[in-house]
């Protein structure tokens, strides 16, 4: 510090001014302090270097979460510059990295845009980090400096020679007192840098999580796609049947300022399928722009003309139909992603997620509909499949819009009319209630009997839901038990939606623990998902979690939820008798032996589930190895526990290779001594319990225990659902053989 002091000057007053605002509003310049922000400042660095990508520079961003908790953004690009600057008298490298703004956007360029959703640069993420490591490659020679909360710690030094080799290696510890987030999320980095890569394209990114989840699982994977936004198409419309090719357009314009002229840049790919769901994904300098904008209106617009345009030239379209086409009929089925590159985006909106620029509206469309009356020319056959697809959601708009009419009528929509299978509660006020709605009529009945008469409602349902994935509005409002669940709930349906007239604040699905409870639970998960989305983001629906088991010893009865409680019961009670060693010979105490048993039971499981054979766990420990973090980190806990070793593909430890015998024996032997004096009912379905049992289990407020359904991610989700309801068999089977490892992962 005394050296700083010594010669204090006012460029260091500009940067600890700086460094200390970020660090007294760190929410004004990265969002917020919670996960959001946290994983902004890893988005900030790599933003850097994308740049260095962008202007040809970058090939290769290497982003590990190390395993202190601490992440690194490594890139192949020029490398800040180490020089000393013309004015601050200081190196380049130390500017960039503690003074505001100054993230080397100095170049004059008219194509220059800035990428970060707050654009602060690095020096923010510098001033929020308790401390900092940058490695500049540059000019022959190794550099490195080091900061703590935005201040240099280690002024710059070269270390070595590195040869021809450029590059940037930063490294950063989130400052722990002003972040509440505690770790970065693979999945949430990853997604980012997916996008990154889909929207940049010939970037690779490698991405490595070396820290591990909660539970130990790693992570590592390569983003690079040569085919840019078209491959990002085909990547969200996995799993769907497409009656398009990927269509993309591409070009620029300049425009004038009256300081000269700068370049807007865009870039659009579209593809229809068999679907009913609109997908439009729009970009702006890469950040994505969820409240659309003028890139947006400019390709709606140009969409509509240009298919009508065409429609009536080749009397593909009727002059009648022609009128009654509305843009929502463009976009049935279409998936688009249009990304803009400009150099000073306006930025509005209520998340300032909208771009404003307008004119980039007139650039996009101009764009569209010229690239795209080419497409229909050249490609007739293509242009009368999307057509058809067109006249067809314009048709069945129509016959929806009547069958809501109809259903209105009939007082569907206002819940006027409640249906006489309701077995309503008494309270009114929505907060309190819930809605129950319940696999067949026999359980509809035992829940009718047990429930609390005052705030829990009953609509039982009969025989399979209308998978509403398959069907189009007007078939699905025909449907009997779909209306009934309208009505009760009362929000009403498409145009007249209104979360605000909701009649439940809870509402549960309940049905058996069995294949056919599990595929009604999906049909109603994707009914919501689809149709009122509102009341999952609300957090409305619920599902009911029947147990499994009931367990009596000596006329003293217990509910089991789930097979791994029962095996904890089963192997605690047993235990009481036995003596486990490990390899050793040593005896372990009462906990390593039961955590033993446990992890015996879940390899048991887990081994049952990938080979579909019986207990085998040597196949696991070994073969399966090398299937997946999941085992790996089960072999790895055995050994530890058990004291026998498994390394590079042979066991160590005494007797090992009897190991397999021994440990079935053994986790059978204690699992059989559990059971005895017990005596233990599976309850296949809800109707195998009285009303009592039913509520006391199941619909107490006080005893149940309810999952919330929770849309974490809408893109995986939108993929899950079209994976396990849609019409494609091949990625469905190969989704539930990839999974087979984390079925217990699948429930939602
Ligand atoms: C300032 C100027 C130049 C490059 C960079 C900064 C730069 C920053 C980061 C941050 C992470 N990776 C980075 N790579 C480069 C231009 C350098 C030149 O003109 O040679």
């Amino acid at each position: 510090m005394a050296e700083e002091t010594s010669n204090y000057n006012a460029e260091n007053i500009q940067v600890l001014e700086g460094m200390e605002a970020v660090r007294k509003r760190p929410a004004m310049y990265i969002g917020d302090t919670g996960e959001r922000g946290y994983h902004h400042l890893v988005y900030e660095v790599v933003d850097n270097s994308i740049d260095e990508a962008l202007a040809g520079y970058c090939t290769l961003i290497d982003v590990v979460i190390n395993p202190d908790g601490s992440l690194t953004v490594k890139d192949n690009g020029r490398g800040i510059p180490v020089d000393m600057h013309p004015t601050q008298h200081r190196p380049a490298i130390e500017v960039v990295l503690t003074i505001l703004h100054a993230g080397g956007k100095f170049d004059g360029s008219n194509y220059k845009v800035s990428g970060g959703l707050h654009g602060v640069g690095v020096s923010c993420v510098n001033a929020l980090s308790e401390w900092m490591k940058v490695e500049v490659k540059r000019g022959g020679r190794l550099h490195h400096i080091e900061f703590s909360r935005g201040h240099v710690t280690k002024p710059l030094e070269t270390l070595g020679e590195c040869g021809e080799e450029t590059g940037t290696t930063v490294t950063f510890f989130p400052d722990h007192t002003i972040f509440t987030c505690r770790k970065f999320k693979a999945p949430v980095l990853a997604a980012r840098l997916r996008e990154l890569a889909f929207l940049n394209k010939g970037v690779t990114i490698h991405f490595r999580d070396e820290e591990g989840d909660e539970e130990g699982r790693k992570f590592e994977e390569t983003f690079h796609y040569e085919g840019g936004i078209d491959e990002f198409i085909t990547y969200l419309n996995t799993n769907k049947s497409s009656i398009s090719p990927v269509i993309h357009f591409e070009g620029q314009k300049e425009c004038a300022r009256l300081d000269g002229t700068y370049v807007v840049q865009a870039e659009v790919s579209m593809q229809y399928t068999d679907t009913y769901t609109t997908i439009e994904q729009t970009y702006c300098n890469n950040i994505r722009t969820i409240e659309g904008g003028t890139h947006l209106s400019g390709f709606r617009r140009a969409l509509t003309a240009t298919v009508k345009a065409y429609g009536e030239r080749t009397k593909l379209i009727k002059e009648k139909e022609l009128a009654a086409l509305t843009g929502d009929d463009m976009r049935e089925g279409l998936t688009v992603i249009v990304s803009v590159k400009v150099p000073q985006p306006q930025f509005e909106g209520q998340t300032k997620t909208k771009l404003g620029n307008g004119e980039v509206d007139g650039i996009v469309a101009g764009i569209v509909s010229d690239k795209l009356n080419t497409f229909f020319e050249e490609n007739p056959a293509v242009a009368k499949v999307i057509i058809d697809k067109i006249l067809l959601a314009s048709r069945a708009r129509e016959a929806a819009r009547a069958a809501r009419e109809s259903t209105r009528r009939k007082g569907v929509m206002d819940g006027l009319s409640l249906p006489g299978k309701l077995r309503d509660c008494s309270e009114r006020d929505p907060a309190k209630t819930e809605l129950y709605l319940v696999e067949g009529d026999s359980a509809g009945g035992s829940a009718c009997k047990g429930r609390n008469r005052a705030t829990q409602a009953i609509l039982p349902l009969r025989g399979k839901v209308l998978n509403v994935e398959k069907a189009r509005v007007d078939r699905m409002l025909a449907n009997a038990e779909i209306r009934t669940m309208i009505t009760a709930i009362g929000c009403g349906f498409g145009e007249e939606w209104d979360i605000s007239k909701a009649r439940y604040h809870k509402i549960v699905i309940m049905t058996d623990a069995d294949v056919d409870g599990a595929h009604i639970r999906t049909l109603l998960l994707t009914f919501f998902y689809r149709k009122m989305p509102e009341l999952i983001e609300k957090g409305y629906v619920y599902l009911a979690q029947p147990p499994l088991y009931k367990v009596e010893r000596k006329k003293k009865g217990e509910y089991v939820l789930t097979d791994g409680e029962l095996t904890e019961k089963l192997l605690t009670l047993g235990l009481d008798d036995y003596e486990v060693k490990d390899a050793s010979g040593t005896v372990l105490d009462a906990v390593r032996a039961k955590e033993l048993m446990m992890l015996l039971a879940e390899i048991e499981e887990t081994s049952k589930m990938v080979s579909g054979r019986g207990f085998d766990p040597a196949a696991l420990l070994t073969d399966y190895a090398a299937q997946g973090s999941g085992a790996s980190m089960l072999r790895k806990q055995f050994a530890a526990l058990s004291g026998f070793g498994y390394k590079s593909s042979d066991w160590f430890g005494s007797n090992s290779p009897d190991a397999n015998g021994l440990l079935v024996k053994l986790l059978d032997d204690v699992r059989a001594h559990g059971r005895q004096g017990l005596s233990v009912t599976r309850f296949k379905g809800l109707g195998e319990m009285d009303a009592a049992e039913l509520y006391d289990t199941t619909m107490n407020p006080e005893k149940r225990h309810m999952l919330r359904v929770k849309l974490e991610d809408a893109v995986k989700a939108d993929q899950m659902f079209t994976l396990l309801m849609g019409d494609e068999v091949e990625p469905r089977r190969k989704f539930i053989e990839d999974n087979a490892l984390n079925v217990r992962n699948l429930d939602f």
